[in-house]
């Protein structure tokens, strides 16, 4: 049967030309080849065939407009492709993932009822002054706990719901509140045991306390301006071992490894347990902060510094959480697109309860739930305290995160009481206890811990007759002893189980603790713990004591590290149990495969001029993508991240072609289904959509960027975005992305102050390229032509992802519509973009006064109908050079500088700017999109004159012409300055530039742009 193949709806465009033929008569295809690309000005679509067939005929060529309709070609179908669409591909699918949700949930609820019906009555009755009628509350009460005994809580919660739902109805606005009673959330009956040997792992835990402390006093008795944390990691040191003894795997061949984001300044607590395994030495815990000499360990994790150890960079606080619900996200993308397998690896997040005061920490929590990221786990360690003093003084942070956590919908454990108080929570008849629980604020329970036993007795017992009584039996070293939920390993562990088990989106654990557990006056729940990085003899010695560490006074006081011998049943048991969970962590390796760069001439289509045809730079990143999806090694590695500007760039065309991520698939037909740019959302999506949302695109990119590490498999991330919302907006992240080791693409799009015309100050951005020099890994490069951009980024290609050199670029693209020339022939034309400048042009008619002119990105047309003026109206000869990266001549010219610095005797080196300028004639004009800084970054590396000009002030918004005039960045301008510094140079007379001020209208009484 013969099919017509026609345009089909491409949207808001008509007249669209056909840029590209990617089939021959005769040709076979199949549904979903390529057949055509149309491009406007605005966007590049390749029209997939919709049936299996062979081209018979094609009707139009190269260069034709067509418009929705048109005939494209006639193709003899093998058979019909359309009956094939009918039935979405996914519904088969969704229908299996349901029946298996719902299998699930059928599990998980008779779990539920096994354990309730297991349980005693652990429900307190809380005395309530509010309560008119405690009979009719008993009755209730006893309906609520028949239900769970025979139902369960799922039931009970149904029903609570429902009762919170009928009263909203007549009228009661009653909310419901996410908190529960201030108790654990896993009631004794229903822990889970340890399996450990809890001696050997008490002892175990505290020489490594022991060794984390001795390691900070040590670097700080020898030298005091090194600083370090013995504090935190104190609070958390149980939450850490029972994860290492019993629940974190590591990667190893046969499995991918749970990955671990440890708090940063906890980092002392896991190099003393690296100390015990084996993989340090004294030697190393004595160069704790000492890192210029090789060996030394870095303050906090940063793989850049220990590539072999550290994976996630933690310790600017905020970053942890969001890079690690992207993280979790981007480990499900890989495997919903099949290119990892599904293990049941888990992301585990440890963090401050200060540092979910950052905006980023709780930022992401929504993504988790929503995208069911069973695989995330959050332990937040909530010790009450963060630098300065209480995290919540008046209230409860444990509280407050549950209300929060449980409210964006993450399965919520609180750990919050150790075993020593379940039988007095058990004995608390009346409610009292849990009364006063809940009615105490964090203030009151930091000061308890700080103080002793016959405090807690008055301020916290003595509360309440009920609950004085409750204690009465007690000492007030029982009161003591009293333990808080993240300092018993029986709790943490059953929590621990808890989580691990959860298949319903992500945990978080709220792990009540104590800052400086164990260290006494000097630093336990006191204000200062946080910065109590010198303890005397006394602290010492009692430290010891606290956690009977075998050591001799004569030992303490030369804070010795502590060590048992390699037979000793703790090291033997400490290994044991990393050998059981496949290796030891933190460990970073890397086991991926290279990517095989694409063919050299891949982009040569680039290198050809475009004729009268326009088109912007970010267009021709479109037409770079398009090529690359096309070859099979890079096309299924490439992780296109867009934050809800695909069709801004023109990228749009990528939804229906590689689909967009979603876990779910698509549940809705599309409004715009019919549309080749149709929304098209799919399990197996490669598009990361990110909404808008800069930071979580970031994180994903990071991610991505790492996935060669924390997956073993190499990605190609490209994240673009408006180039203002990059480092200006995440610029943190983009630092942590350098320490990642990051590997991939970011693009700037919409670049420069000029280029982005209409939409004013906070858009317009004049210093991105500044803000990514400041990251010593970031490559970056301000293109103008599309071959500059096409070598430029087939480069990144093999420097990053062939070679894996850990770099990452950054390349801005701009919205302009302008023809694009050949690439100059000449031989190290390729070699000079990559280095940064390259001679695109020369005016030498008259040999008389000569100036080099210097224009990047957007500037660079300018500066090149500037040098025609000069040439034509001045008879100045100029050449002109096509920066591409002031960044890379600068870090070239700053190496060059520094080796004859540092070697007079030795025959100097030439910078490579100096090799295309030195022996040039004439001043240096430069001249960006970019605020002067820009171009001045090469100023101290030639002797010539230099002048440089850029867009210093605030963008605004105004039409191209009018804000390169505002700027003085216009070819008149250029133009006027040019001629200026020639007469400056004494090579002209001044009535030039005087005339030229006058010819082209210029205002030289204007003030200065940053000041307008
Ligand atoms: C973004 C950022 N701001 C400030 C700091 C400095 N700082 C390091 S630890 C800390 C307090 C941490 O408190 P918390 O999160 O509760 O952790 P804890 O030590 O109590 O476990 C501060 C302010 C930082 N590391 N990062
Ligand atoms: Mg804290």
């Amino acid at each position: 049967m013969i099919e017509k193949f026609i345009v089909p709806d491409i949207g808001d465009f008509e007249n669209v030309e056909i840029v590209e033929i990617l089939v021959n008569k005769g040709d076979l295809i199949k549904i979903n080849d390529p057949v055509v690309t149309i491009e406007s000005d605005k966007s590049s679509i390749e029209i997939p065939s919709t049936v299996n067939g062979e081209i018979e005929t094609i009707n139009v060529k190269v260069g034709d407009k067509v418009s929705k309709g048109d005939l494209l070609l006639t193709i003899i179908s093998s058979n019909n492709g359309l009956t094939d669409k009918i039935i979405p591909k996914e519904t088969e699918t969704i229908i299996k993932q349901a029946e298996a949700t719902l299998e699930k949930n059928k599990i998980h609820e008779q779990t539920l009822l096994d354990l309730t019906k297991e349980k005693k009555n652990s429900i307190n009755q809380v005395t309530n002054i509010y309560d008119t009628d405690p009979l009719e509350t008993q009755d209730w009460l006893d309906s609520l706990n028949a239900v769970i005994q025979q139902n369960g809580n799922q039931r009970a919660n149904f029903l609570i719901k429902e009762l919170i739902n009928q009263a909203y109805l007549k009228g009661a606005n009653i909310p419901y509140t996410q908190n529960t009673p201030y108790l654990n959330t896993i009631p004794p009956e229903a822990e889970i045991k340890s399996t450990g040997d809890q001696n050997i792992e008490r002892r175990i835990r505290s020489l490594i306390r022991w060794n984390a402390a001795a390691m900070v006093v040590r670097a700080n008795k020898k030298f005091p301006e090194l600083g370090g944390h013995i504090g935190t990691f104190a609070s958390a040191a149980t939450l850490y071992d029972v994860g290492m003894n019993h629940f974190w795997r590591a990667k190893n061949n046969k499995f991918g490894g749970d990955l671990i984001y440890f708090q940063g300044h906890s980092a002392p607590g896991i190099y003393a347990r690296a100390f015990l395994e084996g993989r340090l030495n004294e030697k190393q815990l004595d160069s704790f902060r000492q890192e210029v000499q090789p060996g030394g360990l870095s303050s906090y994790p940063h793989p850049w510094l220990m590539p072999n150890f550290w994976q996630f960079p933690t310790v600017s606080m905020g970053l942890g959480p969001m890079l690690a619900i992207y993280q979790a996200r981007f480990m499900k993308y890989l495997i919903n697109r099949k290119l990892i397998k599904e293990e049941g690896r888990k992301v585990w997040v440890f963090l401050g309860d200060g540092e979910m005061d950052e905006p980023e920490s709780m930022g992401a929590i929504g993504l988790a739930a929503r995208e069911n990221l069973n695989n995330l786990i959050f332990v937040i360690n909530c010790n009450l305290q963060r630098l300065d003093g209480p995290v919540r003084g008046n209230g409860k942070i444990i509280q407050e995160l549950e209300g929060s956590f449980r409210g964006a919908g993450w399965n919520v454990i609180k750990v919050i009481w150790g075993s020593y108080w379940d039988p007095l929570i058990a004995n608390d008849k009346t409610g009292h206890l849990i009364k006063v629980m809940n009615e105490t604020v964090d203030g009151e329970y930091q000061a308890m811990k700080a103080r002793d036993g016959a405090y807690v007795r008055e301020k916290f017992f003595g509360k309440y007759p009920e609950t004085k009584a409750l204690v009465s039996s007690l000492q007030d070293t029982d009161i003591w002893r009293l333990n808080r939920g993240g300092h018993d390993p029986h709790k943490v562990y059953a929590a621990y189980d808890q989580a691990s088990k959860n298949q319903n989106g992500p945990t978080v654990i709220l792990a009540k603790t104590i800052k400086g557990y164990g260290m006494g006056k000097t630093g336990e729940s006191v204000n200062t713990s946080h910065q109590t990085k010198k303890l005397d003899v006394d602290d010492l010695l009692y430290y010891r004591d606290r956690f009977d560490v075998p050591l001799t006074d004569e030992q303490v006081k030369n804070i010795q590290y502590f060590k048992p011998n390699e037979n000793s049943p703790e090291i033997k048991y400490i290994k044991e149990r990393r050998i059981r969970l496949g290796g030891f962590i933190p460990q970073r390796s890397i086991y991926s495969k290279p990517i095989k760069a694409p063919p050299k001439d891949i982009f040569d289509f680039m290198k050809v001029s475009t004729g009268e045809k326009e088109m912007s730079t970010t267009m021709a990143l479109v037409r770079i993508l398009t090529s690359l999806l096309r070859d099979k090694n890079i096309s299924p590695r490439l992780v296109p991240i867009i934050p809800d500007e695909a069709r801004t760039f023109g990228m749009e065309g990528f939804f229906q072609k590689i689909g967009i991520y979603a876990h779910e698939g698509q549940k809705y037909e599309p409004e715009d289904f019919a549309q080749l740019t149709s929304y098209r959302e799919e399990k197996s999506g490669q598009v990361l959509e990110e909404g808008i949302n800069e930071a979580g695109a970031m994180s994903s990119w990071i991610a991505a960027a790492t996935s060669y590490t924390n997956h073993d498999i190499e990605m190609i991330p490209i994240y673009i975005f408006y180039s203002m919302f990059g480092f200006q907006r995440v610029g943190d992240l983009a630092y942590a992305a350098g320490d990642s080791r990051a590997r991939g693409f970011l693009i700037g799009a919409t670049s420069g102050r000029t280029t982005l015309a209409g939409e004013g100050l906070q858009h317009q951005d004049g210093h991105s390229h500044l803000l990514a020099s400041a990251i010593p890994n970031c490559v970056t490069y301000d293109p103008t032509f599309h071959y500059e951009l096409a070598v430029i980024f087939r480069e990144g290609l093999v420097r990053m992802h062939e070679k894996n050199e850990n770099v990452f670029y950054y390349i801005t693209t701009m919205n302009e519509n302008y023809s694009h020339p050949e690439m100059p022939k000449y031989k190290n034309c390729e070699e000079g973009i990559l280095k940064g400048m390259y001679k695109i042009k020369e005016y030498d008619k008259y040999k008389k006064t000569k100036i080099q002119l210097l224009g990047s990105g957007a500037i660079l047309r300018e500066m090149m109908a500037a040098a025609e003026i000069l040439q034509n109206d001045y008879q100045i000869d100029s050449e002109i050079w096509s920066v591409t990266s002031f960044n890379e001549l600068r870090k070239d010219g700053m190496e060059v500088e520094r080796y004859n610095l540092l070697n007079p005797d030795k025959q100097q080196k030439v910078s490579y700017l100096e090799q295309c300028l030195g022996q040039t004639e004439g001043p240096i004009m430069a001249a960006s999109d970019y605020i002067r800084v820009n171009s001045d970054q090469i100023r101290p590396y030639t002797r010539k004159s230099f002048y440089s000009l850029g867009t210093d002030g605030f963008g605004r918004s105004d039409t191209r012409k009018n804000l390169r005039k505002f700027f003085e960045i216009d070819k008149e301008h250029l133009v006027v300055y040019g001629l200026s510094i020639l007469a400056k140079e004494q090579l002209i007379s001044s009535k030039y530039a005087k005339e030229a001020i006058k010819k082209f209208n210029i205002d030289n009484n204007k003030p200065m742009p940053t000041k307008l």
